[in-house]
């Protein structure tokens, strides 16, 4: 979805601050007839949005609805290129799935695909990942960065800094830890899961798809039985319901932030940041990989964001992709 005419008139009356505006006003200003402003106004209304008749001064709006607004992102996005390009849908089987699509069609740098409900949401090998209605923050990214196919594993890395930095941003009340290589802990419990695909050729990156899970306004009871003892949502952890569009903003705006610094001057910095975040390094770690499961103490990782464990024999292994648990 682009910029259309009701974004635009849904832009205004946010910008109004609750003040009344007038149909006639709107309809000059945007150069259509009253008739399709009010148009417009049904269909924001069919959205969930509620306005108040003013007399003899207009419409008024009083209530917005609990969704990730793309009139409202617009307003609150610093980015040059993230974000710019929504796909904003109620319910998809996986956002993953629908940019796959966008891909073969071109889909620039930065389109970012929204939903308020999966009914496939996964995770790393088809897991599944839970995404109940309106209660998170599902969406994936198309960048399109000119790097090597090998280098797609650090952009998991820059991604978990971006969303882990955009949340220290905004939250006061915990801190957020990256686990490796793809889990933000909030005490110890899951609110992110970050699943990078590519689109690849031999030696050429097409594009990378950054599915970015984030539990948002979920209570302990949103969650399945399974999930209740490894999940938790930032509202669970800051004590209060989150509007999810500013958390979109910041993450998209930190997102674009690193990914060019780090296409630019390579993975040093973001190697910094993410171990200034992460609860994984120093910490004795159980690694299960395809092949084997590997213990010890996770010791750094490398500037090519492998993790190395050292083992009890005084071993160092690299871990390249892997489930960790912390013990
Ligand atoms: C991940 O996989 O953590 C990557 C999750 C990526 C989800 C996003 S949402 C937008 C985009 N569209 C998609 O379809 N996916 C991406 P992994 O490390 O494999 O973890 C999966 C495991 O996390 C599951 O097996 C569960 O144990 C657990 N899990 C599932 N749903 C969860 C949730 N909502 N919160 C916390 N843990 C969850």
């Amino acid at each position: 979805m682009h910029f259309t005419m009701k974004d635009e008139i849904l832009k205004r009356f946010l910008n109004a601050n609750g003040e009344p505006i007038s149909g006639q006003a709107l309809a000059d200003e945007l150069q259509v007839s009253r008739t399709a402003i009010w148009k417009h106004l049904q269909t924001l209304k069919q959205e969930g949005y509620e306005f108040d008749t003013v007399k003899k001064r207009g419409y008024k709006l009083v209530t917005v609805p609990d969704k990730v607004d793309m009139g409202q992102l617009q307003q609150f996005l610093k980015t040059k290129r993230y974000g710019r390009q929504v796909h904003y849908f109620e319910s998809v089987e996986s956002t993953q799935l629908v940019a796959h699509e966008l891909v073969r069609e071109g889909g620039p740098d930065g389109t970012v695909i929204i939903a308020e409900h999966q009914t496939a949401g996964r995770g790393r090998m088809m897991r599944e990942w839970e995404s109940s209605e309106g209660k998170g923050i599902w969406m994936t990214i198309i960048i399109r960065p000119e790097i090597a196919p090998h280098q797609a594993p650090q952009f998991t890395l820059v991604t978990a800094v971006a969303v882990v930095n955009a949340m220290k941003a905004m939250f006061k009340n915990f801190t957020p830890e990256i686990k490796w290589p793809n889990d933000i802990l909030v005490n110890g419990k899951k609110t992110t899961g970050i699943l990078t695909e590519m689109v690849a050729e031999a030696d050429r990156i097409q594009a990378l798809l950054i599915g970015i899970g984030i539990n948002v306004n979920q209570q302990m009871d949103d969650f399945p039985e399974p999930l209740q003892s490894i999940a938790t949502s930032i509202a669970i952890e800051e004590g209060e319901p989150i509007e999810r569009v500013h958390l979109v903003a910041n993450v998209l705006d930190f997102l674009e932030h690193y990914s060019d610094m780090y296409v630019k001057n390579g993975f040093g910095f973001i190697k910094t940041l993410w171990e200034d975040s992460s609860g994984t390094i120093g910490k004795r770690v159980k690694a299960t990989t395809l092949r084997e499961v590997v213990e010890g103490e996770a010791i750094s990782i490398t500037e090519n964001g492998v993790l190395q464990i050292r083992q009890a024999n005084g071993e160092v292994k690299g871990i390249y992709s892997a489930d960790i648990e912390i013990l």
